[in-house]
């Protein structure tokens, strides 16, 4: 008898965080083993995460499982899984942004989907939110390219850019762009704007909450009563959002924002939601810069730039800034998202077996 399983599995890093890499194929269809062997992968539960993969920290502690699609407007299906490195849960509530810039290089990498000449467009069904997007990755001589000239702050160095495009993303988790039907509600005395561009997100003014919104995050986190107000104001949201009772859910994200210092739209910091983001998720960014675009909303009031049906916006975060672009259109002061646009990083850092104790997985 074995002690250990060995496990096919992959270690991206995409966009701003890192994760593993599996074919759905490769982990129990069950989803309580799946996760007991997860946790296993990741070592958690501990804060260190010293006995697995994670990193100690929500954006080390990922896990992608992707395989070819069914659907004929997709060539593979990616699903997230939040592996919550402090306690026993695994939770596939919310998509991941950064996980996805590295989908296509491993459906490539792995065979699912051929390379088409320089660049191969990876159209990927995304489970979390049940939208389409569209990855652009550089395939040069047939094979993934990561060496470029594209940098993303948060990630040192330059590397192959990704674009990746999403058609579909706006009310993918609460229903709808505005789910409280509101462009501006109050909670706990806080003016907010709830808004989901492909991630559900509180945006509110930092100084609102007694922050200067410049705070790097971990001052941000010693605020044990900022910390508490923002909790509040989120577990209140949740059910207005839509999303229900989110005590033990990684959304909505809670966007702390105030004028931008370095010629960006605006300035945030992101609770995601317990730690605050050392730059910003993917989806919050959209879901952020969407809201600058939306007249009479908590982020356009500071963010004070001109409406445009067109717009490249540069999302300012504590490790410099994320560029989206957005196209939508305007009926009276009502906002409908089109199309939006982006560029992220990946690489490939490891392909090999993940070893979990075969207790986990006893079936196997
Ligand atoms: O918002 C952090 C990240 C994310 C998710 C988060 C993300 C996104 O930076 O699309 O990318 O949980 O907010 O990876």
């Amino acid at each position: 008898m074995t002690s250990q399983l060995a496990i096919r599995c992959s270690v991206f890093r995409g966009g701003t965080s890192k994760g593993l890499y599996f074919h759905f194929g490769d982990l129990p269809s069950d989803k309580e083993t799946r996760d007991a062997v997860l946790l296993a992968a990741m070592g958690s539960p501990d804060v260190r995460e010293i006995d697995g993969m994670g990193g100690g920290h929500p954006l080390t502690s990922k896990v992608a499982m992707v395989r070819t699609s069914e659907r004929e407007d997709a060539d593979v299906d990616y699903l997230f899984l939040q592996v919550w490195p402090d306690r026993a849960e695994v939770s596939d509530n919310q998509n991941c942004g950064n996980l996805l810039a590295a989908v296509g290089p491993f459906a490539i990498e792995e065979g699912l989907i051929s390379s088409t000449g320089a660049t191969t467009n990876v159209r990927i069904w995304m489970e979390n939110t049940r939208s389409l997007a569209v990855a652009t990755v550089q395939t040069p001589l047939g094979r993934v390219l990561y060496e470029g000239d594209a940098h993303i702050d948060g990630v040192p160095g330059t590397h192959a850019p990704i674009n990746i495009e999403f058609l579909d993303v706006a009310g993918s988790t609460c229903g709808s762009l505005l789910p409280t039907g509101n462009v501006v509600d109050v909670i706990d005395g806080i003016r907010v704007t709830c808004i989901d561009n492909g991630m559900p997100v509180v945006c509110m003014a930092a100084e609102e909450v007694g922050l200067s919104g410049y705070e790097d995050p971990p001052t941000i986190e010693s605020n044990q009563s900022v910390c508490e107000l923002v909790e509040r104001i989120r577990l209140a949201a949740g059910p207005m959002m839509n999303l229900g009772d989110v005590t033990s859910a990684t959304v909505p994200k809670m966007c702390l924002l105030a004028k931008s210092q370095h010629g960006g739209a605006i300035s945030t910091r992101t609770f995601i939601p317990k730690r605050v983001h050392d730059s910003i998720g993917v989806f919050g960014a959209l879901s952020v810069a969407t809201a600058c675009l939306l007249p009479g909303s908590v982020a356009s009031d500071i963010a004070g730039i001109a409406f445009s049906e067109h717009a490249v916006l540069d999302i300012e975060h504590p490790s410099g800034y994320f560029s989206v672009t957005l196209d939508v259109r305007y009926d009276g002061d009502a906002v409908a998202v089109e199309h939006a646009a982006l560029v992220r990083t990946a690489r490939l850092l490891m392909r090999g077996d993940v070893f979990v104790p075969s207790a986990v997985w006893p079936d196997r």
